[in-house]
């Protein structure tokens, strides 16, 4: 079962539920999950989150959340996997720049484990890009942007640079998702998908190229779970060839408690790490047992060229020494490890 549920979680388009139910709302965030505990140490840098109540980043810009709910779930448990294809679009014609995943409440303040609820996992998919990773027969729909419960900021434009996802008519974007209640109440959340975009015909766009998106993950190919055990060690991703030429513009890193970094190799040098931040944001704390989670993920930026042939491999440090593993949903043992790596490139 969980199995199964983690090999559609990373074939989005290989599935499709009736009943999307879509709803644009502009709502801020709390205040108690911006609350910052700490500030990153040094060399980590942290991707501000996408703020509907100020201006966007880029000149020209516009923040745009969609809604996608409402999910109901019973207390103590985690809600199958939900997917959901044709969803709405923040734009045609356009470039998306940035992106954030989110969970909120029906009122639209956001949904945390402070207050037991988990965004698992989210996955969103384009049914009309091909995967460049995994690109054989077996081709899967471009997976890009994921998040788990850190609901990392994944951005297009970092500092000079000028790429997007480019955004047409025919694209069709799917998500999944995996939710969790861990409080003692029935609740009703709504996952966010909040873009900041730019149309291509604004003055602002010229110079914008299109990007693509590379999933590195240590399962390769596969259903991007592996046993959790106990310890510090190292796993790695199968080495991939390039098929392309571009800048390494953006990288984020997902790993489940336990995780330290993820690391990415070109050719054997290590070119960019992703350090795993816990408890940074109070809404990352327990409130019965103070125990943290996972709330933010060092990003690199503009960090790397790379070439067609080029060999590219992820590695990603567990050390459940220092960050308990996670205990099973499903009353024994601990839940399944991922390591993952999404890059932007253009
Ligand atoms: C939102 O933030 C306010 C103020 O910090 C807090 O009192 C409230 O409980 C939060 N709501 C949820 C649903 O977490
Ligand atoms: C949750 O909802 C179900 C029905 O949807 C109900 O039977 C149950 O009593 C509710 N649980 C709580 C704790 O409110
Ligand atoms: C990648 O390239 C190396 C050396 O060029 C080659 O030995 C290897 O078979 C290639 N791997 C794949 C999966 O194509
Ligand atoms: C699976 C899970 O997260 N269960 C939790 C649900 O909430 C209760 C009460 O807060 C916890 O005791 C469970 O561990």
């Amino acid at each position: 079962m969980r199995l199964l549920s983690a090999a559609i979680l990373l074939l989005p388009g290989a599935l499709a539920l009736p009943g999307t139910n879509l709803r644009r709302l502009e709502t801020p965030l709390n205040a108690s999950s911006a609350d910052v505990l700490y500030t990153p140490p040094p060399g980590v840098v942290v991707e501000p989150d996408l703020d509907m109540t100020k201006p966007p980043q880029t000149p020209g810009a516009k923040l745009t959340k969609i809604r996608h709910g409402p999910y109901k779930i019973t207390p103590n448990s985690m809600l199958p996997m939900q997917m959901k294809n044709n969803l709405e679009k923040p734009c045609t014609d356009c470039y998306i720049l940035a992106m954030q995943g989110g969970l909120e409440y029906e009122d639209g303040t956001v949904a945390n484990i402070d207050s037991g609820a988990w965004l698992h996992h989210m996955t969103m998919s384009n049914a009309m890009r091909k995967d460049i990773v995994c690109d054989g027969w077996w081709a899967r729909p471009q997976r890009f942007y994921s998040a788990g419960n850190e609901r990392e900021v994944s951005r297009l434009n970092p500092g000079s640079l000028k790429f997007g996802l480019k955004i047409g008519y025919w694209d069709s974007f799917a998500m999944l998702v995996e939710l969790m209640n861990q409080s003692d109440r029935n609740i009703t959340v709504f996952v966010t998908q909040t873009y900041e975009t730019l149309p291509t015909r604004e003055a602002e766009a010229q110079g914008y190229k299109p990007a693509d998106s590379i999933w590195m993950d240590i399962t390769g190919c596969g259903i991007s779970e592996t046993e959790a055990r106990e310890g510090r060690y190292e796993l790695y991703s199968p080495i991939w060839n390039s098929t392309v030429d571009g800048t390494l513009i953006f990288s984020t890193g997902h790993l489940h408690d336990g995780g330290e970094s993820t690391t990415l190799y070109v050719n054997r040098v290590p070119v960019c790490t992703n350090t795993q931040l816990y408890g940074r944001r109070r809404a990352y704390v327990e409130k019965s047992t103070g125990r943290t989670h996972i709330s933010d993920t060092g990003v690199c930026k503009d960090f790397a060229k790379i070439k067609k042939g080029d060999q590219l491999v992820l590695g990603v440090v567990y050390d459940t020494n220092k960050y308990p593993l996670e205990k099973s949903m499903h009353g024994h043992g601990f839940e399944p490890l991922m390591g993952i790596s999404r890059i932007y490139i253009g």
